[in-house]
């Protein structure tokens, strides 16, 4: 039977290499390690010779665990399939929770997700069945919910195709969101890539007080690093603030450390995540962290490349938006922002849960909010949707009232998944291109993101002020200062939230949503049907012909913020997450071309007509010329999904050219045989212009630290040439030539 408990034998097997292996690294660095080096280190390949620079050398890891949601697992098991190996080499789980549309409430909208997406997931289904991966069927939770009740442990390292996949270090594993390849390596039993991470640490004093919840700590600190301040860092937390922290609390600043483009974030182990441990089932394996803790902590004197301090006592309530998770407002200041800066001052809905928020502790303390309204007879005055994180947080809120609570106040219950959060919400209040407000508990908040509408202000802050706002109805409420009316017409002060972290009752598993694989699994078929519109085997991509790239044309130059989002939409497009020729069309989308500002119009050199992004690249295909995206700061930041880079390659493109990157998509491009490259001077990006015909040299000498030229001759016949730095390494140098990490993998794996 194929391993994938975390186990206490498991766990314990784990402690056993992480030791030896720290052994080692000590002697070698004789220094004092932070927590994060510990982990990282102590899951070296080859601990004796690795070099370990941080922010500079690249580390060969081998993560304990890998997991994977329906949204991303399609194509990295569609990649994995073609390794031709029988079993995943570590244990690996799947989760169906992105597909789910909401709309009209849990039971109705998961029977219809079963239908809409039977296809997709009996392919997963079937792939975990053969291949021994577990697997969790839609309505069991969010991936990072699950994971942090059932396999998350102390100490751990694990990967997972999904940029939340940090969420496990609430529990104090390093877990690290990358793209479906990269997974694939990991099954395959091959090392897994890190650049060595540097590290932000972050000191909390205090506890938190009043409205304020764990929520405000990261909104804070997104607020002061912004979104690209944790690029290539791990942010380790530290200090007397930490332990009055709820484990699940802690998860939730992991799970947004996404937001700040860190490689993950992570707590030191203490008591909270012992009781956390304890009352999920997992009391042998807090027993063995006790026993294991000296490693599960930093030591006295490491050194931060950075350090921020944040007082949880003082620390206000926050509310970051809209269209960027680091406009952060504290609640005093909000009303005021509103009002000048015009947001619309009409709360339409207020969304609660979602992989970021939606412990028992966040259910509770929203609740307790609610529960004050109805008793002075108000019901929430903005459409009010609760999405529990799994399966087992609903049975239990079901069980001990709060969810009885939340209808009553007037909420709608969501099922078990991403929904709402990643656009998967039928919106039935407002026409597209209304423009509205709307407040979630979710982590993202770029355009678009929740509904597809562009003049959609989306703002995110604790599930707590959520909920305080629909009561009010309004953006302009401080729950702090502000009195509500009652139904009676008397003002009442809502008292600040309150409530257990953990369940006394403990926590009610729910319905039996997991599937194991099958002892005789190894006959099993998995069928594509090649008329599929929704799954389509890969094909390998060209390997490199060998030569400078010549003549290429610019598809679009985007300007300002350019995420996997509008490069990648999610919402309605989430369907063809396993057919990448079907997803190929919305490649773009939502990039603004600098040349013109409009968002997917760009003009078609063929022609000289502008067309949609799509097109312009198909047509460029068609006609075998290859393109490059040309792009500002931060480009790919968000999501993990590999379909930001594999569209591009898909459809002809060859190197994409930035100011600066977005971690995992910068990876993600050089898994898929693209070519992400900055401008050794960001002023160079206004040089290129519209019609320009760009060569990229240097490709024959092309090795580590080595800049590549770019030389862009303009309509005019004026040449300017370029610097572009790259961080490729001699590995990743040879992805690029072979065509792809994946034309390598297949003899590798099977050494
Ligand atoms: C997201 O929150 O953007 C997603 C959807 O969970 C993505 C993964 C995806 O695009 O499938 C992520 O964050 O990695
Ligand atoms: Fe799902 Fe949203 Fe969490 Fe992504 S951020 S895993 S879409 S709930």
């Amino acid at each position: 039977m194929a391993q994938i408990e975390s186990t206490p034998s498991f766990v314990q097997a784990a402690y056993d290499r992480m030791a030896t292996s720290l052994k080692v690294v000590r002697q070698r660095l004789n220094r004092p390690l932070s927590l994060a080096e510990k982990i990282v280190y102590g899951h070296l390949d080859h601990p004796g010779q690795a070099e370990i620079l941080r922010g500079k050398s690249y580390l060969e890891l081998r993560p304990d665990r890998v997991a994977m949601q329906d949204a991303t697992a399609q194509m990295a098991l569609l990649q994995f399939m073609t390794s031709g190996l029988p079993d995943v080499a570590v244990p690996s789980t799947v989760h169906c929770d992105h597909l789910i549309q909401a709309e009209v409430g849990s039971s109705p909208d998961l029977a219809r997700a079963n239908t809409e997406n039977k296809e997709v997931y009996d392919f997963l289904s079937s792939v975990c069945d053969k291949y021994g991966l577990g697997f969790w069927r839609p309505g069991s939770g969010i991936i990072h919910q699950v994971v942090l009740e059932t396999y998350a442990f102390p100490g751990g390292l694990m990967i997972g195709t999904d940029s939340h996949t940090p969420n496990a270090g609430g529990l104090g594993m390093v877990a690290i969101g990358v793209g479906g390849a990269d997974a694939v390596d990991v099954m395959a039993g091959l090392p897994w890539e890190l650049k060595a991470p540097k590290l932000i640490g972050v000191k909390l004093t205090g506890a938190l007080q009043g409205w304020t919840s764990p929520k405000d700590v990261i909104l804070k600190l997104a607020g002061i690093l912004t979104v690209k301040g944790g690029t290539g860092a791990i942010v380790e937390y530290f200090g007397p603030g930490v332990d009055a922290i709820s484990c699940t609390g802690m998860g939730t600043i992991c799970n947004m450390g996404a937001e700040i483009g860190a490689t993950t974030s992570l707590f030191p182990f203490n008591h909270r995540m012992a009781d956390y441990l304890r009352a999920t089932g997992r009391g042998e394996i807090a027993a063995l962290a006790e026993g294991f803790a000296e490693h599960l902590r930093a030591d006295e004197g490491c050194q931060y490349d950075q350090v921020v301090e944040i007082d949880l006592s003082t620390l206000e309530p926050h509310i970051n938006g809209p269209f960027t998770p680091d406009l952060a407002w504290p609640l005093s200041k909000f009303a005021a922002a509103v009002k000048e800066k015009g947001y619309p001052e009409e709360l339409k809905v207020g969304l609660i849960g979602s992989c970021t928020n939606s412990s028992y502790e966040d259910m509770e303390r929203a609740a307790s909010v609610a529960r004050q309204a109805l008793e002075h007879g108000v019901k929430a005055r903005s459409t009010f949707t609760i999405t529990p994180g799994s399966e087992q947080i609903r049975a239990t809120i079901e069980r001990d009232g709060q969810m009885a609570t939340f209808t009553a106040v007037g909420g709608m219950v969501l099922a078990n998944a991403c929904g709402p959060c990643i656009g998967q919400w039928k919106r039935h209040d407002i026409q597209k291109g209304d423009r509205n407000s709307i407040i979630t508990s979710f982590n993202r908040n770029f355009a678009a993101r929740n509904d597809a509408n562009p003049e959609t202000c989306a703002f995110v802050a604790s599930p707590e002020i959520v909920t305080a706002f629909v009561l009010a109805g309004r953006l302009t409420f401080n729950p702090e200062t502000d009195p509500l009316p009652g139904a009676d017409g008397r003002p009442f002060m809502l008292v600040p939230p309150s409530g257990d972290s953990l369940p006394r009752k403990g926590y009610d598993k729910g319905q039996a949503t997991y599937q194991a694989p099958p002892e005789d699994r190894h006959r099993i078929d998995v069928k594509i049907d090649p008329a599929s519109q929704r799954l389509q085997k890969l094909e390998p991509f060209k390997a490199w012909g060998g030569v400078d790239l010549t003549d290429l044309y610019i598809l679009i130059k985007a300007q300002g913020k350019c995420t996997t989002d509008h490069i990648s939409a999610a919402g309605p497009w989430l369907r063809f997450r396993g057919h990448l020729d079907n997803i190929s069309n919305n490649l773009l989308i939502g990039a603004t071309n600098a040349f013109n500002g409009a968002v997917n119009r760009v003009k078609n050199q063929l022609t000289g007509d502008y067309e949609e992004v799509p097109k312009v690249a198909r047509a460029y295909k068609a006609a075998g010329i290859d393109w490059v995206v040309v792009g500002d700061e931060n480009y790919g930041e968000g999501s993990s999904r590999e379909h930001a880079a594999m569209e591009p390659r898909h459809l002809g493109g060859r190197a994409i050219i930035v100011k600066s990157f977005a971690r995992i998509h910068e990876t993600n491009l050089k898994k898929q045989g693209m070519l992400p490259l900055t401008f050794a001077d960001p002023k160079d990006y206004d040089r290129l212009q519209e019609d320009d015909r760009l060569s990229i040299l240097g490709l024959a000498t092309f090795a580590p630290g080595v800049p590549l030229t770019l030389v862009a001759r303009h309509a005019d016949g004026r040449e300017d040439w370029i610097m572009l730095n790259h961080t490729f390494n001699a590995g990743q140098i040879s992805w690029f030539k072979a065509g792809s990490a994946l034309n390598l993998m297949g003899g590798k794996a099977k050494q």
